[in-house]
Formats: structure tokens, C-alpha cells, sequence
């Protein structure tokens, strides 16, 4: 990849990130103002490049470059436009924009594709605003969403998603869902130490982790903070922090490549004087073997269960359930092969994070190309890559389009 196209990379992400400019951290929550700008930006660069541009009704943008021969079987390559609460600066983004420059690069050095090459910029991958995750993607492949779920301010994803996608439909913007590709690679940053680590350049993942995510709710009585004894509460907090500390500890007894996060709570009344008479907490949970999941997933219910007594309720809701999900491996070889001829260093690993990827590769063969995260962070502001790594995604994501491609 040449300098010119390295500064158009980084120009576009910068672009895309100064629209949370002035907030910790990058904040593009599905529909929210400055996802509906990001995406309005995409669309742009799109039409700007002479892409046919499609946006369905969840607001996932498909970009096509028709091809020449075989039009309709069709080589994509994508990733999600949305990011968690401050955010870093490449996850999903990255796979979007690098998937774009790489495109663009074939149709420079190369011209047009014989297949069609397709750019996807998935709506909603996160479930950081709505109580499910992977929407965009789910709902390309046929996967049913439920439109009534609320966020935390009560606002309906069918609400938020109508007003955010009628700004989506510009001039030379086509309308619908059109239909699956026949592979789909994902580009994306690690998330985590490992390339980094072992100071390799390229990761080349097998399979995603299994992941569940729950809402645990404990009802007690709020009550005044100094007339109430200590005996007789009902104090939903303390009872939170016990299951908190309790789950915790069976998760790391029962396996130690188990993941147990608490990522979010809420307290109410959330008041100094007041002892809490609700609390709810987030659960993420994940592992590379369903059978832990399971067995996890079952002492949860049974904490929950047993923690009842006469004044306080619990219970916990799942919210979301993504198997484990084992990637194409001819899709992954031939990467590996491409990574050796450039004479990058890489490895081959399963990912801790969840993707697009693992719901794509349900419908049709799908990959995925990791570069390193500096320290390993993400879902921070401080989420990095260097400029070199960078490049390099693109160019292996570059020669796997051109070799399926053309
Ligand atoms: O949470 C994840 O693993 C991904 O970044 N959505
Ligand atoms: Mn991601
Ligand atoms: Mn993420
Ligand atoms: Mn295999």
C-alpha cells in the first residue's frame, strides 16, 4: 500500500473519530446523533468512489462494485460502524474503512473485479445501547430482533432505528437487503496482548468464543440509611455485591479460561441517605467450549435462585447467547499463504472477542484478519494500533479480494 493511501486510511478514520470530539472516547451508540454522522460519512466516500450504495432498514450500508463477469456471486468484506461507551478508535471501524481502502486500492492497481466486491458497514455489533447484540448482521442473515426493546432512557430500538435510517436515505442511495455474498472477510484490531506479545504482525483466527450476556435484577426495600437497623434491611446493593463476589469466584474455580465481567449497573434511588432498593448488574460471560458456558450458566440460575429470601427478590434475565463459531479454513489457509509471500509474521488464534464474523460464517464461509492491539486495549480511549500495522491488514485484506476476486 502506498503512503498516498495509508494518509487516506488514516484521514478517514480521523474523520470518522473527531465526530465524538470533546467526549472521552469514541460514542457512536447505534442511531445515536454522531452514529447517524459516521455512517452519512460512509455513504459519502461511497458514492464519491462510484459504488452502487445500499442502505437496508437497520441502517446497514452495502457498497458494491458490480463485476464484469460473475456479478452476482459476490466477495465482501466489512465490519460494524458502532462502538461501546468511550470507546477506542479502530474496533469495527477499522474493518469498515480498511475494507474500503482495500477495494479501492484493487480498482487503482487493478480495475474492475470480474466477482462483485461488496464493502459492508454493519449497523450494530456492540449491544451496548440495546439489550442484544450483533443486529446489523443478525438481521442481514434473516435473524428475527426484537423492534419493541427499550434502552436505558426507555427509547424503543424500532423508534430510534426509523429516525436514525430515514437520514441514511440520500440521493443515489438504494433501498433493501440485498443478497448473502460468498465469503466474507472481517478485518479487525486483536483486543487483546497476544500479537503484540509475541511481536507478531498478522493474526489469522480460527474461531470466536462463545459469549452470553445477562441481566441479573435484585429487589429489596429501599429504606432511610440511619433509622433502619442493620438487622432488618432489605439492602439490594449489599445482596448485588455478594452475588458479584460469589459468581466470581465459582467462574474462576470452574475454569480458568472462563470469562466473568460485570460491565454495568444500576442503583436506585442511587442516593447517599437511602439504602438501595433496586439493583440491576450486567453479566458477560465466555468461553471456547459451549459444555462451560452451560455449566456456568446453570450456577448462575442456582446463585440467583438461592440467594431469595423473604424480603429480597432476584432474578436473571439472558439476554444474549452467541455460540462458539469455527471460521472457513480454506478461507484462512490461503490468508496464511498470502501472509508468508509478503513475509509477514503471523499466527493463527481463536478470539476472545465476539464479531460480525461469527454470525456471518453461519450462512456463508467467513474469516477473519486481526493486527495487533498496542498493550493489548480495547474498549478504551487508549485502543491503538501503529500505522504499520495498519497497513499491513489492508494490504493481506488487499491480495485476499484480489485473488477471489478477479
Ligand atoms: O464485546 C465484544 O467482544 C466485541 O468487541 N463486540
Ligand atoms: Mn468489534
Ligand atoms: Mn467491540
Ligand atoms: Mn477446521
Amino acid at each position: 500500500m502506498t503512503t498516498t493511501q495509508l494518509n487516506q486510511l488514516s484521514h478517514r478514520i480521523g474523520t470518522i473519530n473527531a465526530l465524538s470530539k470533546g467526549e472521552v472516547g469514541q460514542n457512536r451508540l447505534v442511531y445515536s446523533p454522531t452514529w447517524i454522522s459516521a455512517q452519512q460519512q460512509v455513504i459519502n466516500w461511497g458514492l464519491q468512489l462510484g459504488f452502487d450504495v445500499t442502505v437496508d432498514d437497520f441502517g446497514t450500508t452495502y457498497m458494491d462494485i458490480p463485476g464484469t463477469v460473475h456479478p452476482d456471486q459476490i466477495i465482501a468484506a466489512g465490519s460494524h460502524i458502532d462502538t461501546v461507551a468511550q470507546g477506542g478508535r479502530f474496533d469495527g471501524l477499522y474493518g469498515v474503512l480498511g475494507g474500503l481502502q482495500a477495494i479501492e486500492n484493487l480498482l487503482e492497481s487493478v480495475g474492475r473485479p470480474k466477482k462483485t466486491l461488496r464493502l459492508i458497514s454493519f449497523s450494530e455489533e456492540e449491544g451496548s445501547r440495546f439489550p442484544d447484540t450483533f443486529t446489523g448482521s443478525k438481521h442481514y442473515t434473516g435473524q428475527p430482533i426484537n423492534l419493541a426493546m427499550t434502552d436505558p432512557n426507555g427509547v424503543s430500538f424500532e423508534d430510534a432505528r426509523r429516525n436514525a435510517v430515514a437520514k441514511l436515505k440520500i440521493t443515489g442511495v438504494k433501498s433493501g437487503r440485498p443478497e448473502l455474498p460468498s465469503t466474507f472477510t472481517e478485518l479487525h484490531i486483536e483486543q487483546g496482548p497476544r500479537l503484540i506479545d509475541h511481536h507478531l504482525q498478522i493474526g489469522l483466527v480460527t474461531s470466536i468464543v462463545g459469549q452470553r450476556r445477562f441481566t441479573v435484577t435484585v429487589k429489596g426495600i429501599a429504606n432511610h440509611a440511619g433509622t433502619t437497623p442493620m438487622d432488618e434491611r432489605a439492602d439490594a446493593l449489599e445482596m448485588a455485591v455478594t452475588l458479584i463476589s460469589d459468581l466470581s469466584q465459582q467462574a474462576h474455580q470452574l475454569d480458568k479460561g472462563l470469562t466473568f465481567t460485570v460491565g454495568e449497573m444500576h442503583i436506585s434511588p442511587n442516593t447517599s441517605n437511602v439504602i438501595p432498593g433496586l439493583v440491576t448488574f450486567s453479566i458477560d460471560t465466555r468461553h471456547n467450549n459451549e459444555a462451560v458456558l452451560d455449566q456456568f450458566e446453570q450456577i448462575i440460575n442456582q446463585v440467583v435462585e438461592r440467594s431469595q429470601d423473604t424480603n429480597i427478590i432476584n432474578s436473571v434475565n439472558r439476554w444474549a447467547k452467541s455460540d462458539v463459531t469455527h471460521l472457513d479454513d480454506q478461507l484462512l489457509a490461503a490468508n496464511q499463504k498470502i501472509a508468508d509471500r509478503l513475509g509477514f509474521s503471523s499466527t493463527q488464534l481463536a478470539s476472545g472477542a465476539g464479531h460480525d464474523s461469527q454470525i456471518m460464517a453461519k450462512v456463508t464461509r467467513t474469516t477473519m484478519i486481526f493486527v495487533p492491539s498496542i498493550n493489548g486495549i480495547s474498549h478504551a480511549p487508549e485502543e491503538n494500533t501503529s500505522q504499520e500495522d495498519l497497513l499491513r491488514g489492508v494490504e493481506l485484506l488487499t491480495e485476499s479480494l484480489h485473488q477471489q476476486a478477479y
